[in-house]
């Protein structure tokens, strides 16, 4: 995989809110989550990632080896468990998130200094980009 490492900057992020309207996540912290700019952490040794989402309101992890399901708790976002992989396929990281939501997951890439990162669940796809601080 292309190395990811590094320290991450929210530049624009579209439908945000009706990702987490899929997510079932409540009209209060939606509020105040379309305010949030989160800064992403990522540390990478070969296949083994440690990934931070840092934001004033609320921060998660998720740690992964590539192609290793994992238990994933989403913890401060929608609250649910799924059974989680993440491969890389052409360079992208594609993370499958196999739970209670049909069709959820995410896959970022890198284009020169910014990081894109696409969100889905369900019928909504929400698409980040993030610049190299
Ligand atoms: C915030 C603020 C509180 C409410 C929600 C959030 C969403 C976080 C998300 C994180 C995704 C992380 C990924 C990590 C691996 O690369 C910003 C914490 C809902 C969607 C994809």
């Amino acid at each position: 995989p292309p190395n990811f490492s590094g320290t991450w900057n929210m530049v624009s992020n579209e439908n945000f809110e009706r990702y987490m309207q899929s997510l079932d996540i409540d009209i209060f912290t939606r509020n105040l989550a379309k305010f949030v700019k989160p800064q992403k952490v990522i540390e990478q040794d070969g296949d083994n990632f440690v990934i931070r989402t840092l934001s004033n309101i609320r921060n998660y992890r998720v740690q992964f080896t590539l192609g290793r399901e994992f238990d994933e708790d989403l913890k401060g976002l929608d609250n649910r468990k799924c059974k989680s992989v993440v491969t890389c396929d052409n360079g992208r990281l594609v993370c499958v998130q196999k739970g209670e939501k049909k069709n959820r997951g995410w896959i970022h890439w890198l284009d020169g200094d910014h990081l894109h990162l696409e969100l889905r669940c369900e019928d909504q796809v929400c698409r980040q980009v993030y610049r190299r601080v």
